[in-house]
């Protein structure tokens, strides 16, 4: 039997948002009370969590005064010390109040970007004193219900334009942080600027410092568009840009679901750990998640330990799915390992290439064993071959 218990060295975090979430949704109020900061930091670390994320909103409410800001993040400061727990990543909110209504970074009132930048900078400083290493942006408000309303290529500008600000800002003050871009198509907006990973890849390679910006995927994001989650972060991975990762579950292109992880899409949050583990991604497996609305405080802990437990889980089978070796005969019988040799060796030429014979038609007829593979994997996820 495996042991599936959380430890520091995977690396789970949790956003104080997620877990803290009172259950109000747009058509009902809250089912819980708030939560408090201390409390939760300390509920996830007896948990096994190794860090705990915040926006600067959840920590401290907006508009507070520099007394109450002190005291809160003095109390966070504590019980991060007491319980070992660390803050691997930092974020702004600059989507619930109604200054944002429009935007943050590309709201079309100058003053209001102007008042979102300020907003963000006073909370970098905090993220470098607290020891993070990401800075997450999600542009939830970035975005518009009409095409009228938003020029798209000013508002772009407007993005980079704040991406500059801020990545020459982190460098001047020396801070070890790098920015991460979060990705998604809708909601709260009609249509969300930087809807999917590969918008916010071809973005970042428009900015002064594209070495200090990456993504944040979110599952249950890429899968609202219709798109394999897999595929994006494999693609993320292999430019160097997966700086971080919001693991969820969701069921297909509908709202935004934020399940625990594991419920929604199971072969995709398997194939997901599979490629997390087997590219040796080593950033933070973060869970942007809501517990479930009709959950009371238990229901919380029980949704955000199953998290944990499924990633362990999933993990596990992915071990035993790539060690077992009918699974290695189906991927050489596949020519898996084939995708990985270059199409022109060293040393050849395109002239050798023109010069070679191929029988198409019976290339044509040869069958690529996928069905055999992919049913594999589903027997290591069901757990009907167990590892020997
Ligand atoms: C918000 C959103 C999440 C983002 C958070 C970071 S806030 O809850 O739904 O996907 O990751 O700003
Ligand atoms: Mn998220
Ligand atoms: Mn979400």
């Amino acid at each position: 039997m495996t042991d599936y218990t959380p430890r520091p060295e995977h690396k789970f975090s949790f956003g104080l948002w997620t877990v803290g979430w009172p259950g109000n949704d747009p058509f009902g109020i809250a089912t819980r009370p708030a939560m408090d900061a201390v409390h939760a930091v300390e509920k996830l670390a007896e948990l096994g969590a190794w860090g705990v994320t915040f926006h600067d909103d959840d920590l401290v409410p907006f508009g507070a005064d520099d007394r109450e800001r002190d005291q809160r993040i003095q109390a966070f400061r504590k019980a991060l010390d007491t319980t070992g727990l660390v803050a691997p990543m930092v974020t702004t909110n600059l989507f619930t109040h109604p200054v944002f209504k429009d935007g943050a970074f590309t709201a079309n009132d100058r003053d209001v970007r102007r008042f979102a930048l300020r907003k963000v900078l006073r909370n970098i400083d905090l993220a470098a004193e607290l020891g993070a290493t990401t800075y997450v942006l999600w542009g939830g408000r970035e975005g518009a219900e009409s095409p009228a309303a938003k020029d798209v290529r000013d508002a772009l500008q407007r993005y980079a334009e704040a991406l500059d600000l801020l990545c020459a800002y982190v460098d001047e003050k020396g801070y070890a942080i790098r920015f991460a871009l979060e990705p998604k198509p809708n909601e709260p907006r009609g249509d969300i600027l930087l809807p999917t990973i590969g918008h916010a890849l071809a973005f970042i390679n428009q900015l002064a410092h594209p070495e200090m910006v990456g993504v944040n995927p979110e599952v249950g994001h890429e899968q609202m568009a219709g798109l394999s989650m897999v595929h994006g972060v494999a693609q993320a991975l292999w430019q160097g840009k997966l700086f971080h990762i919001d693991l969820n579950g969701q069921n297909g292109p509908r709202f935004d679901q934020d399940l625990r992880f594991g419920n929604g899409d199971v072969k995709t949050a398997f194939f997901l750990v599979d490629l997390l583990e087997h590219a040796g991604y080593d950033g933070p497996r973060h869970f942007d998640f809501k517990p479930a609305r009709t959950e009371d405080e238990d229901g919380v802990w029980a949704s955000a330990a199953a998290c944990m437990r499924n990633y362990l889980i999933f993990a596990e089978r992915a071990r035993a799915f790539r060690a077992d070796p009918e699974v290695a005969e189906a991927m050489s019988a596949a020519r898996v390992g084939q995708l990985a040799v270059p199409t022109l060796l060293p040393g050849e030429t395109l002239d050798d290439l023109r010069a070679e014979e191929f029988d198409a038609a019976a290339a044509g007829t040869r069958g690529m064993g996928y069905e055999r593979l992919d049913q594999l994997a589903l027997e290591h996820l069901f757990g009907v071959r167990r590892p020997r």
